[in-house]
């Protein structure tokens, strides 16, 4: 016999799963459950959270001149950029663009970005999820900041002294990156990203069949950026992170069922969590154990069924986020269509991988949280922070007491159940992927903002609430409106990142520009010059605020035009543009940079060009012409 919960689902009487009548969900609950969210309910929230918020205001305000403690760097999601937030403040600081165009860097226009993003692929859109820090021996030593693409199937790395993106790589033989972590210990040799989807290979329009589909796990070298090796796994990949030994990765899989449809995606009670065994991987690439896909020359080894490169632990039911304990015990995996989240033990992995256990025996817990667990995070003290969507809510539990609990002892391992506005994705807790979690902000990323700001039409902003952590309960202090959409996002302390205040003559950011004028027989630091070469003419021009080297210089119609802008300025701050009117030409150039841009003078007459960014009194003065013959 069958009765119905409060969402519709129906719910067995007996459980006999051994969850109570919060069991898997279905499709249908889950729709039903966003509507029901989105209805009444909402103004009392708003108001009696606003007393407690009051409270902990004084806890954030950074004040005039006032430094914040974190950097934040959050995901644009399908925007396709960066953002750097401070944090307690949840001020915006600077946007770093990286899969978009960006017209007021010139991203996407300057050469300089043109080598970076691809001149034979190049995609106007991005969708990143999940910025992550590189580490040295579980640390964040604030070198790098990786980003997946799941749009293109991209990862970029962006550097974290110039905060600029510096490598993207097309990751080959597959499609939609979306998990992405890296390797923690000893330090980021390999960033680990999931790729989401099983394909036909080769995919070349023979065969459509979901049995010779496949998906792969994937690591890039760190520093050079290219594909160290590719493992074809069972099912698709979702999220994934990696342990404080080096040894291992983890990866959540929700279609074990290899389905291509909704209800195929939800038949089995249990999915699981992929692991990799790191050094068998890296040993079986060694001894040429691999083979090769199309004209890909990237190792692919094969962690398919028995595989002694990868285990599959059965967890319930459409798996979504994996996250390691920053004291290196677990992985935990949250449930997402069941109530509960599993808790692996590091540990045990060596006795799976030699056989002398069984699956799941790894499991040492799977505690009951409530509807939609999505994310977990930690504060550093032993307790775990899940985000569950459909409940709008995020449970803090013990980790310790939801094992006593496995084993049989009457203990709550449940701490705390907070309201979020509404329906959150990821969580992040302050330092948490690193040895260092220090338990003091917790930065929720709701999906749904509804009532939360004054209206703005029917796309509405995501929400990223600001939690403190730091005491026993969990406290509302921060609503903050974010464009789309912010997946996820990392804190790191303000210490453990150096910045450059402005650019070294020889930062390899500009090496193409300075190549080139070498073959010029040009100074970019104090030449202003006109090369003709053909048709291709290259214009080399300092600038110092607030003054171009030249203010014009004569080409012909038809020529394609390189402009070479060198900032001689040497003060930090005084940033100047390049923008040339009527020809979609914009760029920045920084203290101490070389920016260039190529573009066809197509129309004869005057072109103006000025200084974009505001750089002194005289700054509208900043302007010269480009004087075009008629062809
Ligand atoms: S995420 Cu990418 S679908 Cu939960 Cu890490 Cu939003
Ligand atoms: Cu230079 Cu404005
Ligand atoms: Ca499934």
């Amino acid at each position: 016999m069958k009765k119905k919960d409060e969402l519709g689902t129906e719910v067995a009487e007996n459980g006999e799963s051994g969850l109570s009548r919060r069991r898997f969900l279905g499709a249908t609950a889950l729709a039903g459950a966003v509507g029901a969210a989105g209805l009444g309910g909402a103004v009392m929230t708003r108001e009696s959270f606003a007393a407690a918020a009051k409270e902990a205001q004084n806890k954030i305000h950074v004040g005039p001149g006032e430094l914040d403690e974190y950097y934040g760097f959050w995901s644009g999601g399908h925007q396709g950029e960066v953002r750097v937030l401070g944090v307690p403040s949840m001020r915006e600081i600077m946007r770093i663009p990286v899969f978009n165009v960006d017209s007021a860097t010139g991203w996407g226009i300057t050469n300089e970005s043109k080598d970076i993003l691809g001149r034979d692929k190049t995609y106007l859109n991005g969708d990143c999820h999940h910025p992550h820090v590189s580490m040295t021996d579980g640390r964040y030593d604030g070198k790098y900041l990786f980003i997946n693409d799941k749009a293109n199937t991209r990862v970029a790395r962006i550097r974290l002294d110039i905060m600029k993106c510096d490598k993207i790589t097309h990751i080959p033989n597959v499609q939609a990156i979306h998990g992405l972590r890296l390797q923690k210990v000893p330090h980021t040799k390999y960033v680990f990203c999931n790729a989401e989807y099983m394909i036909p290979h080769p995919n070349d329009g023979s065969d459509f069949s979901m049995e010779n589909s496949y998906t792969m796990f994937n690591a890039l070298d760190a520093e050079t950026m290219e594909v160290a090796w590719q493992v074809i796994v069972d099912g698709n990949l979702d999220n994934t992170d990696a342990d404080y030994t080096g040894k291992y990765a983890a990866s959540t899989c929700y279609n074990s069922e290899k389905a291509t449809d909704l209800a195929g995606t939800m038949r089995n009670d249990r999915d699981w969590v992929v692991v990799f065994n790191i050094e068998r991987i890296e040993e079986a690439v060694k001894n040429g154990d691999f083979k090769t896909l199309g004209d890909s020359k990237v190792p692919v080894v094969d962690g398919r069924g028995k595989s002694r490169l990868t285990r599959y632990i059965p967890v319930p039911k459409n798996p979504h986020g994996v996250n390691t304990s920053p004291d290196g015990k677990y992985f935990i995996a949250a449930g997402k269509l069941s109530p509960t989240c599993s808790v692996i033990a590091i540990d045990k992995l060596d006795d799976v991988f030699d056989d002398k256990i069984e699956l799941r025996d790894v499991i040492v817990a799977e505690p009951e949280l409530g509807l939609g667990p999505l994310h977990t995070t930690y504060d550093g003290r032993g307790n775990a922070y899940t985000t569950l969507f459909i409940d709008s809510q995020v449970a803090k539990w013990n980790i310790a007491d939801a094992i006593k609990h496995y084993n049989g002892e009457k203990v709550n391992y449940l701490r705390q159940k907070l309201d979020v506005h509404y329906q959150p994705g990821h969580n992040h807790a302050s330092l948490t992927e690193s040895r260092d979690a220090d338990g003091k902000w917790l930065v929720v990323l709701s999906k749904f903002s509804k009532d939360r700001f004054l209206p703005v039409g029917p796309l509405h902003p995501e929400n990223d609430q600001l939690i403190d952590i730091s005491g026993e309960e969990m406290k509302l202090v921060h609503d903050g409106p974010a464009f789309a959409e912010p997946h996820d996002c990392i804190l790191v302390r303000r210490d453990q990142i150096k910045t450059k205040k402005v650019y070294t003559r020889d930062d390899p950011y500009f090496a193409g520009a300075r190549a080139q004028a070498e073959k010029d027989g040009v100074t970019l630091e104090s030449d202003n010059k006109v090369i003709r070469d053909g048709n291709k003419v290259r214009v080399y021009m300092t600038s110092v605020a607030p003054m171009f080297g030249l203010n014009e210089f004569k080409v012909k119609q038809g020529d394609e035009v390189t402009v070479y802008v060198t900032n001689q300025d040497t003060i930090e701050d005084v940033t100047h543009g390049f923008c040339m009117v009527n020809h979609g030409v914009s760029m920045e150039i920084s203290p101490q940079q070389t920016s260039s841009v190529t573009f066809v003078a197509d129309r004869p007459g005057v072109h103006w060009y000025y200084c974009n960014w505001f750089c002194h009194a005289l700054h509208m003065e900043m302007t010269g012409r480009m004087l075009v013959e008629k062809a």
